[in-house]
Protein backbone atom coordinates (compact mmCIF):
# COMPACT_ATOMS: atom_id res chain seq x y z
CA UNK A 1 0.00 0.00 0.00
CA UNK A 2 2.64 2.34 0.93
CA UNK A 3 4.99 1.39 -2.11
CA UNK A 4 1.63 2.27 -4.04
CA UNK A 5 1.91 5.90 -3.09
CA UNK A 6 3.76 8.17 -5.43
CA UNK A 7 6.11 10.10 -2.98
CA UNK A 8 8.41 11.77 -5.55
CA UNK A 9 5.08 13.59 -6.77
CA UNK A 10 3.73 15.00 -3.72
CA UNK A 11 7.59 16.53 -3.14
CA UNK A 12 7.60 17.27 -6.46
CA UNK A 13 4.11 19.38 -5.90
CA UNK A 14 6.19 21.21 -3.12
CA UNK A 15 8.78 22.37 -4.47
CA UNK A 16 6.59 23.82 -7.38
CA UNK A 17 4.24 25.03 -4.26
CA UNK A 18 1.53 23.34 -5.74
CA UNK A 19 -1.15 24.20 -2.13
CA UNK A 20 -3.97 22.50 -3.92
CA UNK A 21 -1.74 18.99 -5.27
CA UNK A 22 0.03 18.67 -1.95
CA UNK A 23 -3.73 19.02 0.02
CA UNK A 24 -5.40 16.60 -2.34
CA UNK A 25 -1.79 13.90 -1.99
CA UNK A 26 -2.08 14.16 1.08
CA UNK A 27 -5.76 13.54 1.61
CA UNK A 28 -5.17 10.29 -0.99
CA UNK A 29 -1.97 9.04 0.76
CA UNK A 30 -4.45 8.88 3.90
CA UNK A 31 -7.38 7.30 1.64
CA UNK A 32 -5.09 4.61 1.10
CA UNK A 33 -4.23 3.92 4.56
CA UNK A 34 -0.38 5.69 5.08
CA UNK A 35 0.94 7.06 8.54
CA UNK A 36 0.72 10.76 8.91
CA UNK A 37 4.02 10.73 10.10
CA UNK A 38 5.45 8.17 7.07
CA UNK A 39 3.81 11.26 4.94
CA UNK A 40 5.41 13.75 6.42
CA UNK A 41 8.95 11.84 6.32
CA UNK A 42 8.85 10.29 2.95
CA UNK A 43 6.64 13.27 0.88
CA UNK A 44 6.54 16.97 2.28
CA UNK A 45 10.11 17.00 3.71
CA UNK A 46 12.13 15.57 1.26
CA UNK A 47 10.27 18.24 -1.39
CA UNK A 48 11.45 20.72 1.42
CA UNK A 49 14.75 19.45 1.62
CA UNK A 50 15.21 20.39 -2.55
CA UNK A 51 13.69 23.10 -1.67
CA UNK A 52 16.41 24.28 0.42
CA UNK A 53 19.20 23.16 -1.78
CA UNK A 54 17.94 25.12 -4.69
CA UNK A 55 17.20 28.57 -2.04
CA UNK A 56 20.69 27.69 -1.39
CA UNK A 57 22.05 27.69 -4.89
CA UNK A 58 19.87 30.75 -5.89
CA UNK A 59 17.67 28.71 -7.82
CA UNK A 60 14.99 30.13 -5.44
CA UNK A 61 14.03 33.26 -3.75
CA UNK A 62 12.05 33.97 -0.88
CA UNK A 63 8.47 33.95 -2.74
CA UNK A 64 8.89 30.64 -4.17
CA UNK A 65 10.18 29.44 -1.01
CA UNK A 66 7.28 30.90 0.60
CA UNK A 67 4.42 29.27 -1.52
CA UNK A 68 6.44 25.72 -1.07
CA UNK A 69 5.84 26.45 2.47
CA UNK A 70 2.25 27.10 1.96
CA UNK A 71 2.08 24.14 0.09
CA UNK A 72 3.84 22.18 3.18
CA UNK A 73 1.22 23.45 5.69
CA UNK A 74 -1.93 22.49 2.62
CA UNK A 75 -0.43 18.91 4.19
CA UNK A 76 0.27 19.69 7.75
CA UNK A 77 -2.86 20.85 8.73
CA UNK A 78 -4.66 17.61 7.46
CA UNK A 79 -2.00 15.99 9.32
CA UNK A 80 -2.07 18.01 12.17
CA UNK A 81 -5.41 16.61 14.12
CA UNK A 82 -4.28 12.89 13.46
CA UNK A 83 -0.65 13.69 15.03
CA UNK A 84 -2.16 15.56 17.75
CA UNK A 85 -4.89 13.11 18.84
CA UNK A 86 -4.06 11.05 22.21
CA UNK A 87 -6.92 10.18 24.29
CA UNK A 88 -4.42 10.74 27.43
CA UNK A 89 -6.19 11.83 30.64
CA UNK A 90 -2.91 12.28 32.32
CA UNK A 91 0.16 14.05 30.58
CA UNK A 92 4.07 13.44 30.45
CA UNK A 93 4.77 16.71 31.16
CA UNK A 94 4.54 20.74 30.04
CA UNK A 95 6.53 21.55 27.45
CA UNK A 96 6.43 25.34 25.62
CA UNK A 97 8.24 25.52 22.54
CA UNK A 98 8.73 28.72 20.65
CA UNK A 99 11.33 29.65 16.99
CA UNK A 100 14.03 32.08 18.74
CA UNK A 101 13.82 35.54 18.84
CA UNK A 102 14.44 37.04 15.31
CA UNK A 103 13.48 33.51 13.19
CA UNK A 104 10.53 33.35 11.43
CA UNK A 105 10.74 29.60 10.61
CA UNK A 106 8.34 27.62 12.20
CA UNK A 107 7.25 24.76 9.84
CA UNK A 108 10.11 21.91 12.24
CA UNK A 109 9.06 23.80 15.29
CA UNK A 110 5.77 22.97 14.83
CA UNK A 111 6.03 19.19 13.59
CA UNK A 112 8.27 18.92 16.88
CA UNK A 113 5.10 20.67 18.82
CA UNK A 114 2.37 18.01 17.08
CA UNK A 115 4.88 15.01 17.60
CA UNK A 116 5.30 16.13 21.15
CA UNK A 117 1.77 16.15 21.89
CA UNK A 118 0.73 13.16 20.03
CA UNK A 119 3.24 11.52 22.61
CA UNK A 120 0.83 13.17 25.43
CA UNK A 121 2.77 16.10 26.16
CA UNK A 122 0.93 19.23 27.08
CA UNK A 123 2.54 21.63 25.13
CA UNK A 124 2.17 25.46 24.73
CA UNK A 125 3.50 26.41 21.21
CA UNK A 126 4.47 30.19 21.48
CA UNK A 127 4.71 30.47 17.81
CA UNK A 128 7.87 31.82 16.15
CA UNK A 129 10.70 35.16 16.61
CA UNK A 130 9.95 34.69 20.63
CA UNK A 131 12.11 36.52 23.01
CA UNK A 132 13.83 35.51 26.10
CA UNK A 133 11.17 37.25 28.45
CA UNK A 134 8.67 35.33 26.68
CA UNK A 135 9.82 32.33 27.20
CA UNK A 136 10.32 32.76 30.85
CA UNK A 137 6.70 34.49 31.25
CA UNK A 138 5.17 31.37 29.48
CA UNK A 139 7.29 28.36 31.39
CA UNK A 140 6.34 30.60 34.98
CA UNK A 141 2.54 30.61 34.04
CA UNK A 142 2.24 27.28 32.46
CA UNK A 143 4.23 25.54 35.23
CA UNK A 144 6.71 23.80 32.31
CA UNK A 145 9.15 21.15 32.37
CA UNK A 146 10.51 21.58 29.01
CA UNK A 147 11.27 24.59 27.40
CA UNK A 148 11.76 23.90 23.83
CA UNK A 149 13.84 26.30 21.46
CA UNK A 150 13.44 26.09 17.47
CA UNK A 151 16.42 28.12 15.84
CA UNK A 152 16.92 27.50 11.46
CA UNK A 153 19.25 30.26 11.41
CA UNK A 154 23.19 30.61 12.32
CA UNK A 155 22.12 34.38 13.21
CA UNK A 156 19.08 33.40 15.53
CA UNK A 157 21.20 30.28 17.03
CA UNK A 158 22.83 33.24 20.13
CA UNK A 159 18.92 33.77 21.20
CA UNK A 160 19.20 30.40 22.37
CA UNK A 161 21.68 31.07 25.09
CA UNK A 162 20.25 34.19 25.76
CA UNK A 163 17.20 32.50 26.88
CA UNK A 164 18.78 30.03 29.14
CA UNK A 165 20.52 32.98 30.85
CA UNK A 166 17.50 34.75 31.16
CA UNK A 167 15.71 31.12 32.67
CA UNK A 168 18.42 31.50 35.29
CA UNK A 169 18.10 35.47 35.77
CA UNK A 170 14.27 34.46 36.82
CA UNK A 171 15.53 31.58 39.04
CA UNK A 172 13.82 28.95 36.76
CA UNK A 173 17.40 27.16 35.49
CA UNK A 174 16.77 24.26 37.97
CA UNK A 175 13.08 24.08 37.56
CA UNK A 176 12.93 23.31 33.50
CA UNK A 177 15.00 21.25 31.41
CA UNK A 178 16.29 23.22 27.89
CA UNK A 179 16.10 21.37 24.53
CA UNK A 180 17.30 22.88 21.23
CA UNK A 181 17.26 22.05 18.16
CA UNK A 182 17.05 22.97 13.77
CA UNK A 183 19.48 22.86 10.94
CA UNK A 184 21.95 24.65 12.15
CA UNK A 185 22.05 22.99 16.03
CA UNK A 186 24.03 20.45 16.86
CA UNK A 187 25.27 18.50 20.11
CA UNK A 188 28.10 20.38 20.07
CA UNK A 189 26.56 23.59 20.19
CA UNK A 190 23.79 22.16 23.02
CA UNK A 191 26.72 21.27 25.28
CA UNK A 192 28.08 24.75 24.79
CA UNK A 193 25.50 26.63 25.84
CA UNK A 194 24.65 24.40 28.25
CA UNK A 195 21.12 23.16 26.98
CA UNK A 196 19.92 19.71 28.39
CA UNK A 197 18.99 18.10 25.13
CA UNK A 198 19.14 18.29 21.72
CA UNK A 199 17.60 16.61 19.12
CA UNK A 200 18.00 16.44 15.06
CA UNK A 201 14.13 15.73 13.98
CA UNK A 202 11.01 15.78 15.54
CA UNK A 203 10.99 11.87 16.39
CA UNK A 204 14.08 12.21 18.28
CA UNK A 205 13.00 15.52 20.17
CA UNK A 206 10.11 13.13 21.81
CA UNK A 207 12.28 10.87 22.73
CA UNK A 208 14.58 13.56 24.10
CA UNK A 209 12.01 14.91 25.85
CA UNK A 210 10.72 11.72 27.20
CA UNK A 211 14.39 11.22 28.62
CA UNK A 212 14.41 14.70 29.80
CA UNK A 213 11.13 14.31 32.25
CA UNK A 214 12.77 11.13 33.57
CA UNK A 215 15.51 12.93 34.57
CA UNK A 216 13.99 15.83 36.08
CO1 LIG B 1 14.63 30.51 5.19
N1 LIG B 1 16.53 30.09 5.46
N2 LIG B 1 15.03 32.40 5.30
N3 LIG B 1 12.73 30.71 4.86
N4 LIG B 1 14.53 28.60 4.85
C1 LIG B 1 16.86 28.61 5.62
C2 LIG B 1 16.84 28.23 7.10
C3 LIG B 1 18.32 28.56 4.98
C4 LIG B 1 19.20 27.44 5.53
C5 LIG B 1 18.16 28.48 3.45
C6 LIG B 1 19.48 28.36 2.70
O1 LIG B 1 20.22 29.31 2.60
N5 LIG B 1 19.75 27.19 2.16
C7 LIG B 1 18.85 30.01 5.32
C8 LIG B 1 19.60 30.16 6.66
C9 LIG B 1 21.10 30.23 6.45
C10 LIG B 1 21.82 30.21 7.76
O2 LIG B 1 21.53 30.87 8.69
N6 LIG B 1 22.82 29.40 7.83
C11 LIG B 1 17.56 30.82 5.30
C12 LIG B 1 17.49 32.23 5.14
C13 LIG B 1 18.82 32.93 4.87
C14 LIG B 1 16.28 32.96 5.20
C15 LIG B 1 16.08 34.50 5.06
C16 LIG B 1 17.13 35.37 5.75
C17 LIG B 1 15.96 34.78 3.55
C18 LIG B 1 15.83 36.25 3.20
O3 LIG B 1 14.92 36.91 3.61
N7 LIG B 1 16.78 36.69 2.41
C19 LIG B 1 14.69 34.68 5.71
C20 LIG B 1 14.79 34.87 7.22
C21 LIG B 1 13.50 35.24 7.89
C22 LIG B 1 13.65 35.21 9.39
O4 LIG B 1 13.57 34.15 9.98
N8 LIG B 1 13.89 36.34 10.01
C23 LIG B 1 14.05 33.34 5.39
C24 LIG B 1 12.70 33.15 5.19
C25 LIG B 1 12.10 31.94 4.89
C26 LIG B 1 10.62 31.79 4.54
C27 LIG B 1 9.70 32.73 5.34
C28 LIG B 1 10.45 32.08 3.06
C29 LIG B 1 10.39 30.26 4.80
C30 LIG B 1 9.88 29.91 6.21
C31 LIG B 1 8.40 29.67 6.26
C32 LIG B 1 7.99 29.12 7.59
O5 LIG B 1 8.72 28.48 8.31
N9 LIG B 1 6.72 29.39 7.92
C33 LIG B 1 11.83 29.71 4.69
C34 LIG B 1 12.14 28.32 4.52
C35 LIG B 1 10.96 27.40 4.26
C36 LIG B 1 13.47 27.84 4.57
C37 LIG B 1 13.99 26.41 4.27
C38 LIG B 1 14.03 26.28 2.74
C39 LIG B 1 13.24 25.23 4.83
C40 LIG B 1 13.04 25.23 6.34
C41 LIG B 1 12.03 24.15 6.69
O6 LIG B 1 10.88 24.44 6.95
N10 LIG B 1 12.46 22.87 6.62
C42 LIG B 1 15.45 26.47 4.92
C43 LIG B 1 16.45 25.54 4.25
C44 LIG B 1 16.86 24.37 5.12
O7 LIG B 1 16.60 24.31 6.29
N11 LIG B 1 17.56 23.48 4.52
C45 LIG B 1 15.70 27.92 5.01
C46 LIG B 1 11.56 21.71 6.86
C47 LIG B 1 11.47 21.41 8.36
C48 LIG B 1 10.59 20.19 8.57
O8 LIG B 1 12.79 21.11 8.81
O9 LIG B 1 12.91 23.25 10.16
O10 LIG B 1 14.96 21.75 9.89
P1 LIG B 1 13.49 21.89 10.02
O11 LIG B 1 13.01 21.08 11.30
C49 LIG B 1 13.40 19.75 11.58
C50 LIG B 1 14.67 19.63 12.43
O12 LIG B 1 15.56 20.72 12.28
C51 LIG B 1 14.16 19.46 13.82
O13 LIG B 1 12.94 18.75 13.65
C52 LIG B 1 12.28 19.19 12.46
C53 LIG B 1 11.50 18.05 11.85
O14 LIG B 1 12.24 16.91 11.63
N12 LIG B 1 13.87 20.60 14.68
C54 LIG B 1 13.93 20.47 16.05
C55 LIG B 1 13.45 21.85 14.39
N13 LIG B 1 13.24 22.54 15.51
C56 LIG B 1 13.52 21.73 16.55
C57 LIG B 1 13.43 21.94 17.92
C58 LIG B 1 13.79 20.88 18.77
C59 LIG B 1 14.20 19.66 18.24
C60 LIG B 1 14.28 19.43 16.89
O15 LIG B 1 13.75 20.96 20.11
C61 LIG B 1 13.18 22.08 20.70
Amino acid sequence: MDEAFDYPLMAQALIMGQREKVHELTQQALAAGIEPKTIIFKGLIPGMDVVGEKFRRNEYYVPQVLLSARAMYAGLDILKPLLTQTGVTQYLGTVVIGTAQGDLHDIGKNLVAMMMEGAGFKVHNLGRDVAPEKFVEAAKEKDAQIVGISALMTTTMPAMPRTIQALEAAGLREKVKVMVGGAPVNQAFCDEIRADGYARDSTAAVEKAKALMVKA
